[in-house]
């Protein structure tokens, strides 16, 4: 009995001990030197980053998406701000590397491959482009997508008080003309943006806001210095927040930004001034120097996924080029003529284009107007 009992507890360790061997996982071979790894060998993905740095446009994006990507992904994300296209361009020239993700405008994404700034993509890691609307793909800016994915669209116009106006300010007028504008003395402001000041000057007198002409870029000039003394401010990030504080009844600026502010304060309104305005779209891309090109493609991946994109506009209050997010964005959004224009209005919007090498005219002027 002894020796039954012996030999069936010797049967069970030799059991174990072989279905032991078997479930062991199989040693991971580090091929050496030379050696090229089995045919077998699916490719590894790389690891994610532990951080990524995006640098942004301020207020441009639902705080908790970052937060929900960190908790999907664990990767933490890092946003610092800019104000315009050149002070972003500025940042990057001086040697700033540790940016990720980046948000250029349509003519800066066109300046920043001409200088060889932004990485290729690689949408192997973005199959959620499909997502974007034909209508913003392959653009003149950057034929191909090569190393842009849009981001978010609008219109620069003019943002007010509309407690204070009879009539929306639906002309440039408004910020120009000496009779108009005059009244509102100390109560406007301007873009602190150059080509978007130049450009509405432009605009005002009937030109187009990509003219080389040294003759119009002169009377936009002028145009801009005459207004000065009626301007309070010249800024991009904080307009809307001065007309709600009554600091100003009328303001340069981004459609989004006054929709946004109007969800807190229902005086502030946008109009798109009769003689035209600017049409834009910002970008993501991933810089040259970037050392986590694959996590950041992952992030955009994800953020054109259609709730991601809706829940970027239903927080911006800017049209989304991604079609499929569409049937996620509020309706109060997706109906607003002035957020998703008519097309007899966008057919008087021009959008901005790199000059080449009529820029220095561009910022002489500025330099002028702001040295004055
Ligand atoms: N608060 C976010 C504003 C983003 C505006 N980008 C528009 C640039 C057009 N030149």
């Amino acid at each position: 009995m002894k020796r039954l009992k012996w030999s069936l507890f010797l049967t069970m360790l030799l059991l174990l001990v072989l279905i032991g061997c078997q479930t062991k996982e199989a040693p991971t071979a580090t091929p050496s030197a030379g050696e090229t790894p089995p045919p077998t060998a699916e490719p590894t993905e790389p690891e994610l980053a532990k951080e990524l740095h995006v640098f942004n446009w301020s207020e441009y994006i639902d705080p908790e998406i970052y937060a929900d990507f960190e908790a999907e992904y664990g990767v933490h994300i890092v946003e610092d701000t800019f104000a315009s296209n050149e002070d972003l361009l500025a940042k990057l020239q001086a040697g700033a590397t540790g940016y990720d993700i980046i948000v250029p405008s349509d003519y800066m994404v066109a300046i920043m491959i001409e200088l060889n700034l932004l990485a290729e993509l690689d949408y192997n890691n973005i199959p959620n482009f499909g997502n974007i609307d034909p209508k913003f793909q392959d653009p003149p800016y950057d034929p191909g997508n090569k190393y842009s994915v849009p981001y978010q669209w609008g219109t620069t116009g003019i943002g007010y008080n509309s407690d204070e106006f009879d009539e929306p300010p639906e002309s440039w007028a408004y910020l120009f003309d000496p009779e108009t504008a005059s009244q509102y003395a100390g109560q406007m402001s301007m873009l602190n943006d150059e080509r978007e000041a130049i450009g509405a000057a432009l605009k005002y007198l009937g030109y187009s806001l990509n003219t080389i002409s040294e003759q119009e870029l002169e009377e936009a000039k002028q145009v801009l210095i005459q207004q000065k003394e009626w301007v309070k401010t010249y800024d991009s990030e904080q307009y809307e927040d001065l007309i709600a504080a009554n600091e100003l009844l009328l303001a340069h600026g981004w459609s989004g930004d006054f929709f946004m502010a109007a969800e807190e304060d229902e005086r502030i309104w946008y109009v798109i001034p009769q003689e035209g305005g600017v049409i834009w779209a910002d970008n993501l891309c991933i810089p040259k120097s970037s050392k986590n090109q694959h996590t950041a493609e992952v992030f955009v991946n994800y953020l054109l996924q259609p709730e991601v994109g809706a829940k970027i506009s239903n927080f911006t209050w800017y049209a989304s080029p991604n079609k499929a997010a569409e049937a996620f964005i509020d309706a109060e959004i997706l109906e607003e003529p002035a957020i998703y224009p008519p097309p007899e209005v966008l057919e008087k919007l021009e959008w901005i284009r790199d000059v080449g090498d009529k820029l220095p005219l561009y910022e002489r002027i500025w330099t002028e107007i702001k040295a004055e």
